[in-house]
């Protein structure tokens, strides 16, 4: 799409001069205002945010679609906090519910030996915050794993797990993913940053890390040179100045350091948990979500649709409202949204299901590794 023909479409629809000068901003490579922002959630229709979304996306990708092939290792539920929308954790005291698991070392080798010959690229291992897995036995297993694996990357531990472990083997955050570091992990997942906000954390995960705390965690790791992801958990309590504001922190502390790869929006999952009363939110929250972080989000790469999460129809739809890569082939091995009612009940995608979503949508299919280096265009691959 060129400036001139979403101008020219704009101009005939849009008749809100607020919108119009957003419009324009975001044509002319602006960035908008927090204040901006919200006006967007709170007037502009779905069309409109996908119309300039889908300009960003193909000005800064055309049309290429990232995946990648990997699967994730969830170590251990047992959790010693207690989000009120976590369906997947069980507290120590109930470790006698069989819903509680916690893997052996052993178990979690045989796990990353069930790949040998398969050219996946990258694990990703979060899970419970288990009050006796500490900063050794995790710099112990990374470096286990890349002695089996050497080549794969191993994107590990969510902000919290990492806050839980720096804070109990008394060491600053940077010491702390100095050691992961030089233990072979290659970069952070985005999780556990849900809403930054004290009074939506206080409400919805109490007890865990701060809003303030998993920022400066992902500053520390772009210090010692890990770079990280970025998530944002949406449709619960919130309002629009609280995705927002969350939005802005980011965007600053991108400004600072670069060190950011993806933004992935988290649509909040009633089942099973503490919030179940709160209905979920629709398909047009789901894109204007997407779309409006697409638009704020001007120092990200990359807005990432997790597929496991959002079901696949959703996301070949999210491609056109500034999505540009749909995680992994997954491999079902993950269980946090399946136990909070996510659409995908057994999540896997074989590279040629993932090929065959982004084609339908005339978008082009690149396999990229953890830090968004292309490892193959498939637009021209024949699908068996
Ligand atoms: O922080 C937990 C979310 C996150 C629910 O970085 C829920 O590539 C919705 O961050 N409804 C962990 N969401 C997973 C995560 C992630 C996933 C895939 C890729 C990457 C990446 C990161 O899962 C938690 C929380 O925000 N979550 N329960 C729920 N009921
Ligand atoms: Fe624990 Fe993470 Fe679940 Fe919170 S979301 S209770 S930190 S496993």
């Amino acid at each position: 799409m060129t400036k001139e023909f979403v101008q020219e479409v704009l101009k005939q629809s849009v008749t809100d001069t607020t919108l119009v000068k957003i419009a324009e901003k975001v044509l002319d490579e602006e960035r908008i205002t927090c204040d901006e922002g919200i006006y967007l959630y709170d007037h502009a229709e779905v069309g409109f945010l996908g119309t300039l979304a889908n300009f960003i996306r193909e000005k800064k990708h055309g049309n290429k679609t990232y995946f990648n092939k990997n699967f994730h290792i969830e170590p251990t539920n047992i959790c010693v906090f207690e989000c009120k929308f976590c369906a997947y954790s069980r507290f120590l005291r109930e470790k006698e519910d069989f819903d509680a698991w916690e893997l052996s070392e052993e178990e979690i080798y045989e796990a990353i030996k069930g790949y040998d010959g398969n050219d996946i690229t990258e694990v990703h291992i979060v899970g419970g915050v288990h009050p006796k897995m500490g900063l050794e036995y995790f710099k112990n297993l990374i470096e286990n794993i890349k002695v089996i694996r050497p080549d794969l990357h191993v994107k590990a531990f969510t902000a919290v797990e990492l806050e839980y472990m720096a804070r109990k083997a008394k060491v600053s955050y940077e010491e702390c993913l100095r050691i992961l570091k030089d233990a072979g992990q290659g970069s952070l997942p985005g999780g556990g940053a849900e809403i930054f906000d004290k009074g939506v954390r206080d409400q919805i995960c109490k007890d865990k890390c701060t809003g303030e705390e998993w920022l400066e965690m992902h500053e520390a790791a772009h210090n010692v040179g890990m770079p990280s992801n970025a998530t944002i958990l949406y449709g619960h309590v919130e309002e629009a100045k609280h995705l927002v504001d969350h939005m802005n922190r980011l965007r600053e502390l991108q400004d600072k350091t670069g060190g950011f790869n993806a933004f992935i929006p988290l649509k909040f999952r009633n089942g099973n948990n503490q919030m179940s009363h709160i209905e979920e939110v629709g398909l047009v929250e789901d894109l204007k979500m997407y779309a409006i972080s697409r638009i704020f989000l001007d120092n990200f790469n990359h807005i990432k649709a997790y597929w496991p999460m959002i079901g696949r129809k959703t996301t070949q739809l999210l491609l056109a409202f500034g999505v540009n890569d749909i995680d992994g082939t997954v491999d079902d091995s993950t269980k946090i949204y399946t136990m909070a009612g996510a659409e995908e009940q057994k999540p896997v995608m074989t590279s040629e299901q993932m090929i065959a979503l982004i084609k339908d949508v005339n978008r082009q299919p690149i396999e990229r590794d953890s830090v968004y280096n292309e490892l193959r265009d498939y637009s021209a691959a024949e699908l068996v």
